[in-house]
């Protein structure tokens, strides 16, 4: 049995919804899924509003989804425009800036409005059209969110780049959707560090030969080089713009953005969310995971650079019509503080953040927290991983000092926005657990022969039918898309995730069950770090595989092959592992490196990895059947020689 912690009675009292008025719009959801969803849609300002909903089919003879597609609208304007009348004056966004001792900025929704007009007019001078594809490479600054909503104002295609991603991971986004014009900054700041922004897309430009233009914000004022004929200042293009951009007007199923995700096997994908799905199911899910009322402070603490950024921090929250907070910075800088002191200072009510980040702030002890009022605060979010159950109760009992239902929100950036997770006012909360469906989520737990599974059980999560935020294809590569999501199970689209179903049907995720690691909630394909270590000079072959890890989630353990001749040693280790940040990002950092003079390998020379992940678990009692290897031996000398880590 695990504990309880039942809607608390101010909740079942408050709430939109209460556990009857939960069971009832769900049940109505997957009834009469046409009428429920053409009602839901009125939640959004459409220019034409659409008489059908949703259009779709997962197999492959009549594969295709559609949802809403004689509607119009513009994304932008549901964001902004739609709520001037009423709320022009109301803070859109309460900018906080890295450093605590810098005036943090409160943007209302008119100004929001100029300022993405400005940002939208530029781009048009710089000739980008609807459909064309926008790169943003920006840090956490007021400017990351005009560029976004700017793009979406003109039709324009953003596909935003993670500012810790490095050149070659940049240039390769670049390229692969053909994006001509690239936004950044001068610098990046966070945690008191400076990144080089510029000077990567510089370093980006020689392997995108698409790109043409790069708009550069003057963030932090340091320095850089500019391009003649290629940058441009931002401010000084903004300088001489009106201040006036009418929207333009969409189809819902035109493109609204582009975000690359890594998958078990190639290279990043560019998922794809189109317009008016995408934003009814961001705006929904916002209002009905969040309770969200008229006034509230709502604070996403994840970066622009992930789905989690696009759909709470921007397209949710405003297109509610609420005050959110961008924040620059990290959770533990200057100290272990500072997370909860950005909840006082700006009066926070509700957090969302991920695992990773409270297992950092719970190992440097709570009087960082008790420092602190937050009573402000009302309800916490987490995303990203499953959360511990230890991780679960600290956030409820110190960070909410008990008062705080904790909504835990299982999703992906192919899914748009949450789909398990808990209403506050409807869904008792067991700790470590999502909880159950969102209204027209369909999830289903299936064995690996695809037999679906009924009761209490355990299998592969599966999602049996279409909802509006569903991405709707891989950029430049439908076969891709049908490939890795819809053929592993049937008719079905595919999570990649492993997941519980205890007897309340509350839906427990365990982890991907594919070769996707997740490290400190970022999503990481183990064949991407393979990829980039077999391209230094002296590695011959490399395996990765994820390792459990106290504040991470799980790290990276690689495994490293050396061409013949080439010595181990630390001086090796060391280089490889910084060769593998500066490849793909920081975020990759291998956190254990072995040498290795050969791999597992089955006599069809497929690497069983199987044997690897119980070594980098360190589990090395149970390696089970190795009979089948080529070469049983290597496996004798990886346990040896393993890297055993805290
Ligand atoms: C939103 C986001 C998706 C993967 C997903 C799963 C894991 C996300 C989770 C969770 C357990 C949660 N995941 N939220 N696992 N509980 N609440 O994170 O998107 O970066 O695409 O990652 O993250 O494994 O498949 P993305």
């Amino acid at each position: 049995m695990s504990d309880i912690y039942p809607v608390p009675e101010e909740w079942a009292k408050r709430a939109r919804l209460d556990a009857a008025g939960y069971e009832k719009m769900y049940g109505l959801s997957l009834a009469d899924p046409g009428s429920f969803w053409l009602e839901q849609a009125r939640r959004l300002d459409w220019i034409k509003r659409p008489e059908l909903a949703g259009d779709w089919s997962f197999d492959e003879e009549d594969f295709h989804i559609s949802w809403f597609a004689d509607g119009k609208l513009n994304v932008a304007a549901n964001c902004i425009d739609r709520h001037l009348k009423k709320r022009g004056a109301a803070t859109a966004i309460i900018w906080e800036p890295d450093d605590p001792d810098m005036a943090p900025i409160r943007l209302s929704y008119l100004e929001l409005h100029r300022e993405v007009c400005r940002f939208a007019n530029v781009l048009k001078a710089q000739g980008v059209r609807k459909g064309d594809r926008v790169t943003i490479y920006l840090p956490m600054i007021p400017e990351a969110a005009f560029a976004v909503l700017a793009c979406a104002r003109i039709g324009a295609i953003h596909s935003v780049v993670f500012a810790g991603f490095s050149p070659e991971a940049l240039a390769g986004r670049i390229t692969d959707c053909d994006s001509t014009v690239c936004i950044t900054a001068d610098e990046g700041r966070r945690g008191g560090r400076r990144t080089p922004l510029k000077a990567n897309v510089d370093a980006a430009a020689g392997h995108a030969p698409a790109l043409e233009k790069v708009i550069v914000v003057q963030s932090t004022g340091g320095d850089v080089t500019m391009t003649e004929g290629r940058d441009i200042w931002y401010h000084e293009a903004a300088a001489d713009v009106s201040d006036d951009c009418p929207p333009e007007p969409m189809d819902a199923e035109d493109p609204l953005f582009i975000l690359y995700t890594s998958g078990s096997t190639g290279k990043p994908k560019g998922v794809l969310h189109t317009s008016g799905g995408y934003l009814l199911w961001a705006s929904l899910t916002h209002e009905l995971c969040f309770d969200y009322r008229e006034g509230e402070v709502f604070w996403c603490a994840a970066d622009i650079g992930w789905v989690t950024g696009h759909s709470y921090i921007l397209y949710g929250p405003l297109a509610n019509g609420a005050t959110t907070v961008m924040f620059e910075g990290v959770p533990n800088w200057p100290d272990a503080s500072r997370i909860w002191q950005v909840v006082d200072k700006h009066q926070v009510n509700t957090l969302f953040t991920a695992p990773t980040a409270l297992r950092a702030l719970m190992k440097d002890g709570d009087e960082y927290v008790k420092a602190t009022s937050r009573a402000s605060l009302r309800l916490l979010g987490t995303v990203g991983e499953p959360i511990n159950p230890e991780a679960w109760r600290w956030y409820h009992d110190v960070a909410g000092d008990g008062r705080c239902p904790i909504i835990d929100t299982w999703w992906q950036t192919e899914t748009g926005g949450a789909m398990i997770a808990p209403l506050p006012g409807a869904t008792d909360l067991k700790p470590g657990s999502a909880t159950r469906p969102l209204p027209g989520i369909d999830p289903q737990l299936v064995d690996p022969d695809g037999n679906i599974l009924h009761g209490a059980t355990q299998g592969n999560l599966v999602i049996a039918r279409s909802w509006p935020g569903q991405m709707r294809t891989v950029w430049n590569d439908h076969a891709r898309f049908f490939e890795t999501y819809f053929t592993t199970y049937k008719g079905k689209y595919f999570t990649g995730d492993g997941c519980r179903r205890d007897e309340d049907g509350y839906y427990w995720i365990t982890g991907r069950v594919d070769d996707v690691i997740n490290v400190s909630g970022h999503r990481m394909g183990t064949a991407e770090v393979e990829s980039a270590l077999v391209a230094h000079p002296r590695v011959a072959e490399a395996a990765v595989v994820g390792m459990p890890h106290a504040v991470k989630g799980q790290g990276i353990y690689a495994y490293v092959t050396l061409n013949a001749g080439c010595e181990p040693g630390e001086e090796l280790r060391g280089e490889l592992i910084k060769w593998v940040r500066s490849e793909i990002g920081p975020i990759a950092t291998p956190d254990a490196l072995q040498f290795a003079p050969g791999l597992p390998k089955t006599r069809s020379g497929k690497i069983m990895r199987r044997i690897l992940r119980k070594i980098a678990e360190n589990d090395v009692s149970s390696l089970g059947d190795t009979s089948t290897l080529a070469d049983p031996a290597v496996v004798d000398d990886l346990v040896e020689n393993r890297v055993v880590h805290a």
